[in-house]
């Protein structure tokens, strides 16, 4: 019998800090322990589980990368391997808490007045307060450039009109960062519910994320005061920095997915019996284990690396590309296949493979669809922009 561990094929773990070993096996345990014994139900009802925000505050991780106001201020690496985990759960574990620490809390952190800090970043890194991230619009998706709501100054407030479509934890948020044209630019406003003409209906009838709150948001002539607009930025360059930080947390978190299923696959593969002998002991099925475990392993390399270069302050956006695309195919590619491995058992959710396959599908398309990560990475080959 080999030595080589399945489930940690290149000993990849050992390459992580002692620290970062801590966090991901914190982070597991939650997802095992407390997480998962109710992920099915959740995914079957459409319901989101309303006891992460507070379990997630606890355990640190919600902005975790930040520093200051209540944030962690970990390496990026650790947030990476506590997104792998958190996804090996669920996509809906990992969106929840890409968008509220790297999309909600980071526009916060980084272009906030310091009272906006104040008043919003200790809550939320606690899982007190939860945070949206308004960007895309039902006519406005990959060309956020051409969004049509607007805020329009008055006195000393700004009159907000239009709307925004597929907004994780919109209608649980608390504060709901909207982007939004202005005669000086894009600009960041901090929406709250209770503000009138501020609707956030629950969007319904997904076939994938069903465990996360996806909702709209619509404005109407909502009267937001200037305090409430994010100061430091009046360029699309504030919406798409925040999409560098959730997007490099896609890219280790759905290296959980993938394991996730490779797991299920090799443990069925290896119980499962027809033709009087375990599935596992066909040619056919060895090769597709090779191929997974294979992949799950080089995803992991790709968002080590990616996270080394982050910590050494290196990274660029068009690196995160080449990780985002590579490894959302990777997870995608090898649950399908696990799917395949486990048969009709496969469709049901008493396995967690359908259920990331179905997750995935939005993941390959949010923060940047494949196809929009395929350009970036073009032009940092070639030099020549070809979005339009
Ligand atoms: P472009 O003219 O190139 O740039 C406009 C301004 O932005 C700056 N910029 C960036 N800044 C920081 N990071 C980046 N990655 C940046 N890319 C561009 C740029 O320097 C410029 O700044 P300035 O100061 O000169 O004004 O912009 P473009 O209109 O040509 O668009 C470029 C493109 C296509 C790459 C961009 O629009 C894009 O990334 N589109 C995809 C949109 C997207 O990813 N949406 C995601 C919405 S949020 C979400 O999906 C959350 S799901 C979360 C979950 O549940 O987990
Ligand atoms: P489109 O942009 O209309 O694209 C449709 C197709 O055309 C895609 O295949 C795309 O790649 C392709 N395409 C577009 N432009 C080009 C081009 N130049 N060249 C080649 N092909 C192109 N958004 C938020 O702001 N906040 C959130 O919290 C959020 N959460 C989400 C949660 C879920 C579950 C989902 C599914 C989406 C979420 N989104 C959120 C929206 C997400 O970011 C968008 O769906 C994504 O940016 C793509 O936009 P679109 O769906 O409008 O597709």
């Amino acid at each position: 019998m080999s030595s080589v561990n399945p489930r940690d094929y290149l000993e990849i773990d050992r390459l992580l800090t002692d620290e970062e070993r801590l966090i991901k096996e914190t982070v597991s345990r939650y997802v095992n322990e407390k997480y998962l014994p109710g992920v099915a139900e959740h995914f079957e009802n459409g319901t989101f589980d309303t006891a992460v925000p507070k379990a997630l505050g606890d355990l640190n991780v919600l902005g975790m990368h930040l520093k200051g106001y209540g944030c962690a201020g970990t390496s990026a690496v650790a947030y990476g391997v506590a997104c792998l985990e958190l996804e090996a759960g669920d996509s809906a574990l990992r969106s929840f808490c890409s968008v509220q620490g790297s999309l909600a809390m980071f526009a916060i952190w980084k272009w906030g007045s310091e009272e906006q800090k104040q008043r919003w970043l200790p809550g939320m890194a606690a899982g007190d307060l939860i945070g949206c991230f308004g960007l895309t619009e039902p006519d406005s998706g990959s060309d956020p450039g051409s969004m049509r709501t607007t805020a329009k100054k008055d006195g000393e407030d700004w009159i907000l009109n239009g709307s925004k479509m597929w907004i994780t934890s919109g209608s649980i948020a608390d504060v709901a960062v909207v982007w939004a044209k202005t005669d000086d630019g894009v600009q960041g406003f901090l929406v709250e519910p209770g503000m009138k003409g501020f609707t956030a209906p629950e969007m319904h009838h997904k076939l994938s994320l069903r465990a996360s709150v996806t909702s709209e948001l619509a404005f109407d002539d909502v009267r937001i005061p200037d305090a409430n607009r994010l100061p430091e930025v009046q360029s699309l360059k504030g919406p798409l920095s925040c999409l560098n930080e959730a997007r490099y947390g896609i890219v280790w978190g759905v290296v959980g997915a993938a394991r996730s299923c490779f797991e299920a696959a090799l443990d069925y593969a290896m119980t499962r019996k027809q033709f009087d002998e375990p599935i596992a002991s066909f040619q056919l099925t060895q090769a597709k284990l090779a191929d997974m475990a294979t992949k799950v392993q080089q995803g992991y390399l790709l968002a080590l690396r990616l996270g080394q270069l982050k910590d050494e302050g290196r990274i660029e956006p068009e690196h995160i590309s080449m990780g985002k695309r590579a490894n959302a195919r990777m997870a995608l590619d090898v649950a399908r296949t696990a799917r395949g491995i486990l048969g009709a058992n496969g469709i049901t959710l008493e396995y967690p493979v359908l259920r990331h396959a179905n997750n995935l599908e939005s993941v390959f398309t949010y923060e940047g669809t494949d196809e929009i990560h395929t350009l970036s990475i073009g032009m940092a080959l070639t030099g020549i922009p070809a979005f339009r």
